[in-house]
């Protein structure tokens, strides 16, 4: 599997002059169906999965409750762009495997192109996520597919990132995500040479490790687009720098307290 890293913008301008591409996710910034206050999504479906017009295939949350559960849903309590956002929910969550999931519909792309994928981020500052914490994490995962939408082709591609961020031993310690502003973890890499379509899926998940995972984060603004800049430094493995993290299995942490 190749190694994918999310590059965190905090500090940092990006200098790009070419003009935005276009979203190829389109409807992504999770402002259908209107709702108020924090309204969680449903065995019905709330995030409309299936209709022509959104990029969705599906969204939701580990089922069991024991242990603490994972509430996704729709809020418009804050936004990045528009009036709303989705949320993850973690309920007091002690137990492990506990998820939640958006994955989009297959997406055409050209073959052998380089893409950029990302989503924003921003802690509730009510109930935040904190460092000294079980910290959950999330991760990134692009599958692509040949012409017939169905045979998989290439290698898959996964970015881990921890939630709000690394600790690392000494200090200074990361916060990727807080609560005062929304932080974008974009994403690159190249699509293989018999790519049709790709199939981006995010997922939010408690570690393995002992301890409770108490919180909420929002998400908004989801995008996939062509990325026509060079690569930056870091998404080369042998010269990443801290504010890249490495892909470990599901599960797995990059450091300890
Ligand atoms: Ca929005």
């Amino acid at each position: 599997m190749r190694a994918l890293f999310f590059i965190a913008l905090i500090g940092a301008t990006a200098a790009c002059a070419a003009p935005p591409a276009q979203n190829l996710l389109g409807e992504s910034s999770f402002e259908e169906p209107k709702v108020t206050g924090r309204t969680p999504e449903t065995e019905e479906g709330l995030l409309p999965v299936d209709k022509e017009t959104t990029p969705w295939a599906f969204f939701g949350s580990s089922e069991e409750a024991e242990g603490g559960r994972v509430v996704v849903g729709i809020t418009d309590e804050i936004a990045k762009t528009g009036k709303q956002s989705i949320y993850v929910d973690f309920e007091k969550v002690t137990a492990n495997l506990r998820y939640a999931i958006l994955m989009t519909k297959l997406i055409p792309i050209k073959p052998s192109q380089a893409y950029r994928v990302a989503i924003w981020g921003r802690i509730d500052r009510k109930r935040p996520l904190a460092l000294d914490e079980r910290r959950p994490f999330t991760t990134v995962d692009v599958d692509f597919f040949g012409a017939d939408a169905k045979t998989k082709t290439g290698e898959p591609i996964r970015g881990f990132q921890l939630i709000p961020g690394r600790v690392i031993p000494g200090g200074p310690h990361q916060l990727i995500y807080v609560a005062k502003r929304w932080t974008e973890s974009p994403s690159q890499f190249t699509t293989p040479a018999g790519a049709a379509f790709v199939q981006v899926k995010w997922t939010w998940q408690v570690p393995a490790d002992p301890g409770e995972t108490d919180g909420v984060i929002f998400w908004d603004d989801a995008s996939l687009q062509e990325d026509n800049t060079p690569a930056a430094p870091a998404a080369d493995p042998k010269k990443a720098d801290t504010s890249a993290v490495k892909t470990p299995e599901l599960g797995e942490v990059d450091e300890k307290k």
